[in-house]
């Protein structure tokens, strides 16, 4: 295979970026132009390009392959032919008649959608076309794009949680052209000149510290989470999933100091007793400072879901500190979890969930409106005034086989703004529980704080 650098000089001679004098859309006048549409004459190049694009990739994360219409299908086209990974058409409108479909092609909802783009300049357009896609039921992890003009677009969509890999930048196709005499020092300089004035930057979104989330805190049980944040400085949530009485006890016991709450599915303990297992639950909470966290997932109406949280033989109310409920019974079905903090599910982890963009858009309308909520968890970024708990973290970043998706804790604290990660089987089947949640609380905390 040729350098990046013998490639891009290879391709450039098929007039792909002009320089001059160039009037854009939006009035503004540029010392370059880009259109990579010539790339697909040349067969030889276009076939390359698709390797060079394909080696940047993770590709068994990938379903599908989809080009954003109209300059990036024939790259799509040739990534899917060099890597066998299916292709999608995404329409620029759907049919007016017949499916009204937006995208062609066989697709199941759930899969992970590659997405390949020429050119990102403010990322608006790519946003939509995620959008769309997400709608159908896809996925969408990854975009790769082969020129970044560096005009902020790559670093919002990250924001959002989205890796964007880039085959080149402009500033370095510049260098390169530099390098062989084809841009003399007076252009380079003319086009970073450009480059600095007219570069929209990015108003990087920065995230609100622990200590201005309390200062805004509306609910006890959120304060009190923060409180144990900070004073503990740990974002870390165990999640507890294990059988017996004793395995959660010990659990409990070895990852106190290092959390701010354990995570249970009290319905999988198989000896459950009321006395046995909840009293000395408790008093390990107290003793380590961590809040209990019932992941029951509620999904019913108001009437029941207040059955459910205080009756039965587990009686969640009478001692858990936050529960988790889905929204999808409306706002009012939250009404019945009086004194603990709410955390509705917005989005899921697994592969194939169907809380896709249109879903989340709703479902945080309901959490944000209700009084009981404290926060959501989520696989996006959500808004401020909701503490973010996200799952699916792991060190190893293979999934379960079971649908379960992995992402580290680096990962959700810069891309989704994370404000407390679940971890569980990272954690209680490692070989000793209290040093990986030494290790995750570590790089929990350090991730946060690069974050800022
Ligand atoms: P794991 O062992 O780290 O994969 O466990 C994750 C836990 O978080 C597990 O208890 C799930 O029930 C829970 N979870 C999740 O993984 N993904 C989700 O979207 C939601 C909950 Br909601």
């Amino acid at each position: 295979m040729k350098s990046k650098k013998e490639f891009f000089l290879e391709a450039y001679k098929l007039g792909i970026i002009k320089f001059g004098r160039f009037t854009l859309k939006s009035g503004i006048e540029s010392p370059f132009y880009v259109d990579l549409r010539p790339l697909a004459s040349d067969p030889k190049i276009l076939k390359s390009l698709a390797g060079y694009l394909l080696e940047m990739l993770p590709l068994d994360n990938f379903d599908l392959i989809c080009g954003v219409p109209y300059a990036a299908l024939p790259m799509a086209t040739a990534m899917s032919l060099e890597s066998y990974i299916p292709l999608v058409i995404k329409r620029k409108e759907a049919k007016a008649y017949g499916t009204k479909k937006l995208i062609e092609g066989i697709y199941r909802k759930g899969q992970n959608c590659l997405l390949v783009e020429d050119v990102i300049t403010s990322g608006k357009s790519l946003v939509e076309t995620i959008e769309e896609v997400e709608n159908e039921g896809l996925k969408v992890s990854d975009i790769i794009v082969v020129l970044d003009r560096q005009q902020g677009g790559r670093e919002m969509l990250q924001q959002r949680g989205y890796n964007v890999h880039t085959l080149f930048t402009i500033t370095e196709v510049v260098q390169i052209l530099k390098e062989v005499d084809h841009l003399t020092d007076e252009e380079v300089e003319r086009i970073n000149d450009f480059l600095n004035g007219n570069q929209v930057k990015f108003a990087e979104q920065k995230r609100l510290t622990y200590e201005e989330k309390l200062k805004n805190c509306d609910h006890s049980v959120g304060c009190r989470l923060l409180e144990i944040a900070l004073e503990k400085k740990s974002n870390l949530i165990v999640s507890a999933d294990v059988l017996t009485t004793d395995e959660l006890l010990r659990l409990a016991d070895k990852v106190g100091p290092q959390i701010v709450a354990l995570k249970t599915h009290i319905d999988i303990i198989t000896d459950f007793d009321p006395d046995k297992t909840l009293l000395p639950l408790k008093d390990l909470a107290t003793k380590h400072n961590f809040l209990l966290m019932e992941d029951r997932k509620f999904a019913d109406i108001g009437n029941t879901q207040e059955l459910q949280f205080t009756h039965g033989m587990y009686r969640i109310s009478n001692w858990a500190d936050m529960v988790t409920s889905h929204v999808i019974g409306g706002s009012r079905a939250l009404d019945a979890f009086l004194n603990v903090g709410v955390i509705a599910i917005v989005g899921m982890s697994s592969n194939g969930a169907l809380t896709d963009a249109h879903y989340r858009e709703e479902a945080l309308k309901v959490a944000e409106s209700h009084p009981n909520v404290i926060g959501a968890v989520s696989q996006n970024t959500v808004p401020e005034n909701l503490l973010l708990f996200t799952p699916g973290v792991s060190f190893d970043s293979e999934g379960d086989g079971k649908g379960q998706q992995y992402r580290s804790p680096e990962h959700v604290f810069r891309n989704l703004q994370t404000d407390f990660i679940i971890v569980g089987r990272g954690i209680y089947k490692a070989e000793d529980p209290e040093t990986a949640a030494l290790a995750y609380r570590s790089k929990a905390w350090e991730a946060y704080q690069q974050s800022l």
